[in-house]
């Protein structure tokens, strides 16, 4: 029996890629298909898939000419499956010509011709392009517009802004067409929004956005009461809209594979938990404002809330929290967290600083993330025997929002195929504990 096997993403599955599976099954007896995990893909730079990867396998399955189907999901991977699935010819279209030469070695390699006239990267532009409208031109906004520019299926219309001229200027700045004071107008002009306003602001503009009838992306934290989390979840699902957590660590390929070693037991029983996110700001920016919702709590503890709640669940014994104040906000704030099974402490600064790496302790060894970890590209597996020990390497392209964009434009595309790397349930937990350090719930204040 001739084994072949073909490798592809295979989004928005078109007449190309039935040629290339036809031409490549017409090699031999066997044919096993590779689908790229979505991971891989953003980890080889392929940000643009519309369809998720059970979408994309369902596709290649639907064609009934995939004897087999398995999943791709990281470089070198091709050599590995040669060698296990006992392959003998390695199909692949010819646009990549010369590339996987370095099989030949373990196979025999053909590049088939491709079909042209079509691809899934026209098929995406033909697709309809979400309009996303900003709430909010700060600093956060601007580094969103340019990262947004790395995916394509969405398209920055407008920005909102109370005050027009800095509307205005954003939109001049960022080539942006519809600059508005007018959250009506804004809302008129996109079918998605993303709120990047100050805190106190997320629970009205998102409940606008969303009793409007659009998608919506909020900034971190969501809203600081978790009775508006619920909420505002609960109004996004009789919309039928999608409402998600804008949070660059939640959906960086690194942090992922991360926590799925760890749950899959790679250090043993997970004991204790530690991480810091702290940043120096002045004193006089908008974060440190007591009256608008500032103060590294609020600023930052979604950063180690995030790993914390994945890890340990969101059925939260006990939190104490210890602070440091100034001008009415806390400058630092150290939680220290109890679940049945296991403790976690944080620390979040934006006016004090400390190591920002994450270590997580477990019965046979401990991961190691090195500052700063909610940018995480790389991290370690630690043991006893250090033989052992094991280097995760990962991509962390530009600033990482444009994971988080791509998530969103999937988010909203997709019908049913949807499960956010970021669910409400740990959000509403996030908002929890936010929402009792702001009611000063056993808090120790710092002299
Ligand atoms: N293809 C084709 N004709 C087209 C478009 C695509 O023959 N008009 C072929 C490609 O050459 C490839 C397969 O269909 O062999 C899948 O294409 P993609 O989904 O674009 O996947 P690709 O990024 O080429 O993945 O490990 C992944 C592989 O290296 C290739």
């Amino acid at each position: 029996m001739t084994k072949v096997i073909t490798y592809g993403t295979f989004d928005l599955l078109h007449q190309g890629h039935i040629n290339l599976l036809k031409r490549a099954k017409a090699l031999g007896d066997w044919l096993i298909v590779g689908v790229t995990t979505d991971n891989f893909d953003l980890e080889r730079g392929k940000l643009n898939t519309c369809d998720n990867v059970m979408k994309r396998i369902d596709a290649v399955r639907a064609t009934g000419l995939a004897d087999e189907i398995i999943i791709e999901e990281y470089r070198g991977q091709k050599i590995d499956d040669i060698h296990k699935y006992g392959v003998d010819i390695f199909a692949i279209g010819s646009d990549w010509e010369g590339y996987f030469d370095y099989l030949k070695e373990f196979c025999k390699v053909v590049y088939l011709p491709r079909t042209e006239g079509i691809s899934s990267t026209m098929l995406r532009q033909e697709q309809a392009v979400l309009q996303l409208g900003i709430i909010g031109t700060g600093s956060i906004a601007r580094r969103f517009v340019d990262e947004s520019k790395f995916v394509n299926s969405i398209s920055v219309a407008a920005a909102f802004n109370p005050d027009k001229a800095k509307a205005e200027a954003f939109c001049k700045d960022k080539e942006v067409s519809l600059a508005t004071d007018s959250l009506d107008e804004l809302l008129a002009g996109c079918d998605s929004v993303y709120v990047a306003s100050p805190h106190y602001t997320h629970y009205d503009y998102v409940k606008a956005a969303l009793e409007a009838g659009k998608h919506v992306l909020c900034e971190t934290p969501l809203v600081l009461e978790s009775a508006q989390a619920e909420e505002l979840f609960a109004l996004a699902k009789k919309q039928g809209k999608v409402l998600m957590m804008a949070h660059k660590t939640a959906y960086c390929p690194a942090f992922g594979h991360l926590v799925s070693l760890l749950q899959s037991g790679a250090i043993g029983e997970i004991v204790d938990f530690n991480a810091a996110t702290t940043t120096i700001t002045d004193m006089k920016s908008e974060k440190m404002d007591s009256a608008r919702f500032g103060g590294s709590m609020n600023e930052n503890a979604c950063f180690p809330l995030l790993p914390i709640l994945r890890l340990f669940g969101t059925d939260v014994k006990k939190v104490h929290f210890v602070s440091k104040m100034k001008d009415g906000v806390d400058i630092y704030t150290k939680g220290l967290m109890l679940f049945d099974n296991a403790c976690a402490n944080f620390e979040v600064g934006l006016g004090a600083k400390t190591e920002g790496s994450l270590v997580v302790s477990g019965t046979k060894g401990y991961a190691y993330v090195p500052a700063p970890w909610w940018k995480t590209e790389y991290f370690e597996l630690r043991y006893e025997d250090q033989n052992q020990n094991k280097k995760y390497f990962y991509p962390f392209a530009g600033e990482g929002l444009r994971y988080e964009i791509k998530e969103f434009a999937s988010a909203t595309m997709s019908d049913g195929y949807f499960y956010s790397k970021l669910p409400e349930k740990e959000i509403i937990a996030m908002t929890k504990i936010q929402e009792a350090f702001n009611k000063k719930e056993n808090l120790t204040i710092l002299k």
